[in-house]
């Protein structure tokens, strides 16, 4: 007989994932914890069950239904069949409810999340429907539009599949997915005193929901953002027609193959405004801060679900005469996937952590100020780890990982999107900046570093802890230099700048879980931190990579400008280099 390697497997997703379950022990009561454990399990046990019916469904995908067999222009989207199943498990687990029935207070955004967690990597990205419905119940709430809370809310936190709602959120228009101020979709009041929508919406994300909540410039308005109001409308009428609405056809994309992503075209689709006929990016920005928490949990879920296959296959396959799982190369590789999927948890969950306190009025304003700063750059950092974590997952499995129906490719597909939607790596870094803008400078960020690493004892994490606070310090440095050079010098550097606090605070969290792990003897998470710490950490860069890079892209052969005067960052990075 000739030799089949047998496929990764999965169990209970909960039981087999040690990283969850230290956390939520650390930041759980023990009573809060024995009362969600139940949901969680059962939802580790639906996560294991799934994976199997979401290989055997991969080749399938949602197709358009533009005209039905009489002519009528129907357009209607035929789902997958995971998809189908998907919505009835979300609702009836209350994957979104969760966090609105607040049985735990402020901890229940911890529970939902960790529901939600579970649930993404085996539900074919069903977890960005359910990202928009839980910001457009935060968005609609913020907003004190009572008349729509009333009708909305209900049905978004529904635990019933037969009440349930989604809701898309339609912001991408051709001008633009980050300049969403270049908005062109017109509002108009008709003389019955309702208003209708016109324009094309270019990338609606789950095309299917029963409600949108979107952009539109009303008639009269100045440009820019601030021109734009904030509209909600429901995709079709009482009669099931769809409302004003035209699916003009589903994009062909990367990954995220099964969600069904519509270019619209809205055609005097009559909506409602949420709150006032202004100001509609500040309005929807709850939303914003919502879904890009489920985009930081949703790249923390994928990455644990790499690991998890290429651990699980690294065990049953033998090469040079032994499990891959005995490699030493080949178990420095996951180990280093590994922290880097424990560093992403741990600063997700912190900022799962803070939205909960703070729609449970718990958080002073410097709380508030940390969790808008965490929100970006929680997502833009765990999105790119996402990327390079997928990357190595499918050359672990060798050939085996670049075939279709293994099922390894989609994981790099699928994270391939998380640094896109809900704002680019580069849009989120300036999103940064502009958070840090508000709070008034670096303090909530270095404050946060400290409460991490102050009470850190045990002398294998003091490396990590130090490196932690001396990559923000740096970064501090460089932004207060740069500052004064001039704003083109912050931009060209604000990804660089993001990144490093990304990676520095996911290190201190990560430091300080391990010093609790530690003394209950486990420790597997200070061995993520030193791991994490020792892949790097601190991007920051002399300022003379900005002047490279117009050199670098220069259409013509240019002489290198006289070097500027030597900043801060580079006076700073000689005296390391004179230290090492
Ligand atoms: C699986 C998990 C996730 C699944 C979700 C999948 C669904 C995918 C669907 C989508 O991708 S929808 C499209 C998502 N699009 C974006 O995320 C847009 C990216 N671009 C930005 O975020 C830009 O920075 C922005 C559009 C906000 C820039 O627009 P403007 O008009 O130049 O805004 P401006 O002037 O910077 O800010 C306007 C106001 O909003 C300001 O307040 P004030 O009016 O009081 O001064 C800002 O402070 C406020 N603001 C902006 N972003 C905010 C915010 N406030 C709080 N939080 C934020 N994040």
């Amino acid at each position: 007989m000739p030799f089949t390697q047998s496929p990764p497997t999965l169990g209970n997703q909960w039981d087999e994932d040690r990283a969850l379950r230290s956390l939520l022990e650390r930041i759980l009561p023990a009573g809060v914890l024995a009362e969600v454990e139940p949901s969680l399990r059962e939802m580790g046990r639906l996560s294991a069950e799934l994976y199997p019916r979401q290989l055997a469904d991969l080749p399938s995908e949602p197709t358009l239904v533009q005209w039905d067999a009489w002519g009528n222009r129907v357009d209607r989207i035929e789902l997958t069949p995971l998809w189908r199943a998907a919505e009835r498990v979300a609702a009836e687990h209350g994957v979104v409810a969760t966090a609105y029935e607040r049985a735990h207070g402020a901890l229940s955004r911890v529970h939902q999340f960790a529901l939600a967690y579970l649930f993404t990597p085996s539900t074919d990205i069903y977890s960005c429907p359910l990202a928009m419905t839980d910001g457009a119940a935060r968005a609609l709430l913020e907003s004190g539009n009572q008349e729509l809370v009333r009708r909305a809310v209900p049905r978004l936190t529904s635990r019933d599949p037969r009440t349930f709602w989604t809701s898309g959120q339609w912001m991408t228009e051709t001008t633009g997915g980050s300049d969403v101020g270049n908005t062109e979709t017109v509002a108009r009041r008709g003389e019955d005193g309702q208003w209708r929508l016109y324009g094309r919406k270019w990338f609606t994300s789950a095309a299917t929901s029963q409600m949108a909540l979107t952009l539109a410039r009303p008639e009269g308005n100045g440009p820019g953002g601030r021109g734009l109001a904030l509209f909600y409308l429901e995709t079709r009428g009482e009669d099931g027609r769809l409302n004003g609405i035209r699916i003009d056809r589903l994009k062909e994309k990367l990954g995220t193959r099964k969600l069904p992503t519509a270019e619209l075209t809205l055609d005097g689709a009559i909506a409602v405004p949420v709150r006032g006929m202004e100001g509609g990016v500040r309005n929807i920005a709850p939303m914003l801060n919502v879904t890009r928490t489920w985009n930081a949990v949703s790249a923390s879920a994928l990455m644990r679900r790499a690991t998890a296959l290429a651990r699980s296959y690294a065990s049953g396959r033998r090469a040079f005469g032994s499990p891959l799982a005995q490699l030493p190369l080949h178990v420095d590789t996951l180990a280093g996937l590994q922290a880097e999927f424990e560093g992403a948890l741990h600063l997700t969950f912190r900022v799962v952590e803070l939205l909960g306190r703070a729609e449970a009025g718990e958080l002073d304003d410097a709380g508030r100020a940390l969790l808008r700063i965490l929100t970006p750059i929680a997502k833009l950092v765990t999105a790119r780890q996402s990327v390079s974590v997928a990357s190595e997952a499918v050359e672990a499995f060798g050939g085996a990982g670049y075939v279709e129906n293994t099922g390894i490719p989609m994981l790099l597909r699928d994270a391939q999107v998380l640094s896109i939607w809900e704002g680019t790596t580069n849009v989120l870094s300036l999103d940064t900046l502009r958070a840090l803008h508000d709070a008034g400078g670096m303090d909530p960020v270095a404050a946060e570093v400290a409460r991490c690493t102050v009470e850190i004892r045990d002398p294998s994490l003091a490396a990590p802890a130090r490196a932690a606070i001396r990559a923000v310090e740096r970064a501090a440095g460089w932004l207060r230099e740069a500052g004064r050079t001039g704003e083109d010098r912050v931009q060209a550097g604000a990804r660089r700048f993001a990144m490093t606090l990304g990676r520095a605070l996911e290190t201190a969290l990560l430091a300080h879980h391990a010093q609790w792990a530690l003394d209950r003897r486990d420790g597997r998470p200070a061995a993520a931190a030193r791991r994490l710490a020792a892949n790097g950490i601190d991007l920051i860069a002399p300022d003379v990579l900005a002047d490279d890079a117009r050199l670098l892209l220069a259409e013509r052969a240019a002489a290198q400008e006289a070097a500027a005067a030597p900043s801060v960052a580079d006076a700073e990075m000689e005296a390391e280099a004179a230290a090492d």
